[in-house]
C-alpha cells in the first residue's frame, strides 16, 4: 500500500454517474478541488454502451475518473432484477475502465459496496475477506459485478501499470436517495413509511423482515469525502473500506427514524420479505490509519435526509 499524493488542481475530472446519489455528492464535494468537473449528459452517452464512453472519453480527455454510475438499489431491487443488476453494471464498469487505460486517464477510482463480501464474514469486514465465503442470495448479481469491476482495476495496475484504485463503501443515505419504496434501500424507506404514517395518524407501520439484521450507515457526503481523500492520497492494489464505524438493528434504525420525523406508533414485521445478510460492519481500520473519519452521525443524517425528502420528493 502506498499514499502517493496526486494533484486534483486544474485536472480534468469526471464524475461517471453524476446524477446518483453519490455522484451527487461528489460534484458536490470536487467543488472546492480547484478542478473542472465532468459531467457526461445521460441523454447522450449511454454508459452500457462502449461506443458512447469512448466519444465521450475522447473528446472530454478526463484526467481522473470517479466511477460512481451503477444500477442500484434495495434488497427487493436486486433480489427481483438479476439480469440488470449483473450486465449493465459489468457494462458500465467494463466500458469506464478500459477506455479510461484507452485514453490514458491518470487516476480511476470504482466505487464498489458492502454487499460484495461474504454472507458470513468474519465481523468487522477486513478487505482481504473478498471472495472467502459464499455470497449473500438477495445481492449476488450485483456483488458479482462489483467483484469484477475491483478486479479490473487489479489487472489494469498489474498488467499496465495504470493507478486504478477500488473503495468499499457501506451502506449510505442522504440527499438525492432514492425514495421509491419497491427499489429503495432502508432508510429512505422507513423516512417514506413513517412520513406517511406521522401524516395519516396511523398507529403502525410495518418493516420488512424481523428487523433483526444489523446495518451501518454512513451518510452520503462523508462518503463522498473519503472518495476525494483517496483519490488523493491512496495508491495501491488493496481495496479499501469506507464506514462509520459501528452499526445498529433495523428496529433501533426505524427507532431514530420515528424520532426525526415524529411518528409515535407502533412497528409491524412483515416477515415474508427478505432479511438478507445479517450484519455487514466493515473493518475501517486502513482508511483511518491514513487520516480519514467520517464526520456526519446517524442522528444529524437521518434529520438531513428527512429535510431533503421534504423538500424535493413529498
Ligand atoms: O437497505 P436494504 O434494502 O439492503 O435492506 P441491504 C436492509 C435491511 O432492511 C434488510 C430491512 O434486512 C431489509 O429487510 N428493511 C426493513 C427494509 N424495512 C425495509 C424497507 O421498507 N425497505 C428496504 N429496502 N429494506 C443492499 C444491497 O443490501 O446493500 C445493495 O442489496 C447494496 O446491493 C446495499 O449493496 C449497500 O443492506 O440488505
Amino acid at each position: 500500500m502506498s499514499n502517493t499524493p496526486y494533484s486534483l488542481a486544474g485536472k480534468r475530472v469526471w464524475v461517471a454517474g453524476h446524477r446518483g446519489m453519490v455522484g451527487a455528492a461528489l460534484v458536490r464535494r470536487l467543488a472546492v478541488e480547484n478542478c473542472e468537473v465532468l459531467t457526461a449528459p445521460r441523454d447522450s452517452v449511454d454508459l452500457t454502451r462502449q461506443d458512447a464512453v469512448e466519444r465521450w472519453m475522447a473528446a472530454s480527455k478526463p484526467h481522473a475518473v470517479f466511477v460512481a454510475a451503477a444500477v442500484v438499489g434495495g434488497i427487493h431491487a436486486n433480489d427481483s432484477r438479476p439480469v440488470e443488476f449483473l450486465t449493465n453494471n459489468l457494462q458500465i464498469e467494463t466500458n469506464i475502465i478500459a477506455t479510461a487505460h484507452a485514453t490514458n486517464v491518470e487516476k480511476l477510482l470504482f466505487l464498489g459496496s458492502s454487499c460484495i463480501y461474504p454472507r458470513m464474514a468474519t465481523q468487522p469486514i477486513n478487505e482481504d475477506e473478498l471472495l472467502s465465503g459464499p455470497l449473500e442470495p438477495t445481492n449476488q448479481w450485483y456483488a458479482v459485478a462489483k467483484i469484477a469491476g475491483v478486479k479490473m482495476c487489479q489487472a489494469y495496475r498489474r498488467e499496465h501499470g495504470r493507478d486504478f484504485i477500488s473503495c468499499m463503501p457501506t451502506n449510505l443515505y442522504g440527499s438525492g436517495d432514492n425514495f421509491d419504496l419497491v427499489s429503495s434501500h432502508v432508510l429512505p424507506a422507513l423516512i417514506v413509511k413513517a412520513h406517511r404514517a406521522q401524516v395519516a395518524g396511523d398507529k403502525s407501520m410495518t418493516l420488512w423482515g424481523t428487523g433483526k439484521p444489523r446495518r451501518e450507515l454512513l451518510y452520503v457526503d462523508d462518503c463522498a469525502d473519503a472518495c476525494v481523500f483517496l483519490m488523493k492520497n491512496y495508491s495501491g492494489d488493496g481495496m479499501i473500506n469506507i464506514g462509520w464505524g459501528d452499526d445498529v438493528t433495523i428496529a433501533e434504525l426505524a427507532t431514530t427514524v420515528a424520532e426525526v420525523v415524529g411518528f409515535t406508533g407502533q412497528f409491524i414485521y412483515d416477515t415474508s420479505k427478505p432479511d438478507g445478510t445479517p450484519r455487514k460492519l466493515l473493518d475501517t481500520t486502513r482508511i483511518n490509519a491514513m487520516g480519514w473519519r467520517p464526520k456526519i452521525g446517524l442522528k444529524a443524517g437521518v434529520d438531513m435526509a428527512y429535510r431533503w425528502f421534504l423538500d424535493n420528493v413529498r
